[in-house]
């Protein structure tokens, strides 16, 4: 017999697990801007039913909206919540893909700003360029976030420098909430915003000092234990400025090997207009003549860490 009016939910998925994701449902004062949820009901769903995706797609994400059905499975989690069946996933407005060439992985979605944390006292412009470039690849909203301005701001040049050719950054300290802090919480009034950068930086003691309101279920999931085998999920947590952030403990290590060496020029904002002096339309600015990024870098008018950046990115790039 044909089931009529199967019951149909709308949330957003705020973590996701080895083989099932958890969902907020949704409130009736949900917008684009202001993720309205229903803190009493989380569901559990199998990230492998067979339901309607949006193109592209690799995996259900974090920040996906969704629409479900209950379901008659078991929780494996011993949470005892309620399951579910994920019936689509709607299309998206961006992603944050991490790029392998076998299996890309879609690591979070819909979402306003990629914050880039790094350490002021002791950047890393390997890390930081890496990011970035990835971020200018994938077309999202990017903010550089130089962490620890309370100890010694070495790291501030380079700030500077890629304000310069446009890239947003602010200065602060997580533990003393002092610089630009109250900026970045302006920033993150409402929608979704992705945290990443290596270990050390202080990704968790922002995540602190913005005050997460974590959602239960999910954070006594993490204090049982259940996901230790797991190394890479993204968990979303509302923060006291109203909007939400996304944790990524997966992303710390991100190579570019997916794109070919060619695409990475694009990951580079600023080589464009120097470009105009290079020989070769392909040139791909490492060993051909006559080449207007390597001249610009001669002339002391790109910076060298900038263009040695790319170069070992592009070590890491198929041919
Ligand atoms: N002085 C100072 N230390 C910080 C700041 N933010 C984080 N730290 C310290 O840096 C270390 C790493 O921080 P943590 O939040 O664990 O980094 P994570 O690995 O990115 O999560 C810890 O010892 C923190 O206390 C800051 O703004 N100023
Ligand atoms: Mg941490
Ligand atoms: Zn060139």
């Amino acid at each position: 017999m044909k089931i009529q009016n199967q019951q149909k939910n709308r949330g957003i998925v705020v973590e996701c697990q080895k083989g099932f994701v958890f969902i907020c449902e949704l409130g009736p004062n949900h917008s684009e801007e202001i993720i309205d949820i229903l803190e009493s009901e989380i569901w559990l769903a199998p990230t492998k039913s067979n339901f309607q995706k949006p193109k592209p797609f690799h995996n259900i994400s974090v920040g996906d909206y969704v629409e479900f059905t209950p379901s008659s499975g078991t929780d494996s989690t011993g949470l005892d919540l309620p399951t579910a069946k994920i019936l689509s996933v709607d299309s998206r407005k961006n992603a944050l893909v991490k790029p392998t060439k076998r299996s890309p992985k879609d690591f979070a979605v819909n979402f306003e700003n990629l914050l880039i944390l790094e350490d002021l006292s002791n950047l890393n412009r390997g890390f930081l360029c890496r990011y970035l470039c990835l971020a200018e690849l994938q077309g999202v909203n990017c903010v550089v976030v130089g962490n620890k301005v309370d100890i010694e701001a070495k790291g501030d040049d380079s700030l500077s420098y890629l304000e310069s050719v446009g890239i947003m950054c602010l200065r602060l300290s997580a533990t003393t909430k002092s610089g630009d802090f109250e900026k970045l919480t302006e920033l993150t009034t409402s929608g979704v915003h992705v945290l990443v950068g290596r270990s050390g930086v202080g990704k968790s003691s922002l995540l602190n000092a913005l005050g997460p309101k974590l959602i239960q279920a999910t954070d006594e999931l993490r204090s049982n234990n259940f996901g230790r085998h797991v190394t890479s999920y993204a968990s979303m947590h509302k923060i006291n400025s109203g909007g939400w952030m996304v944790d990524s403990p997966g992303i710390q290590v991100l190579t570019l090997k997916g794109y070919e060496r060619e695409e990475l020029r694009w990951g580079f904002r600023e080589f464009e207009g120097f470009a105009q002096g290079c020989k070769f339309r392909n040139c791909l600015h490492i060993s051909e003549h006559k080449c207007g990024i390597k001249q610009a870098v001669s002339e002391g008018q790109l910076p060298e860490w900038r263009y040695k950046s790319y170069v070992s990115l592009i070590g890491e790039c198929e041919g």
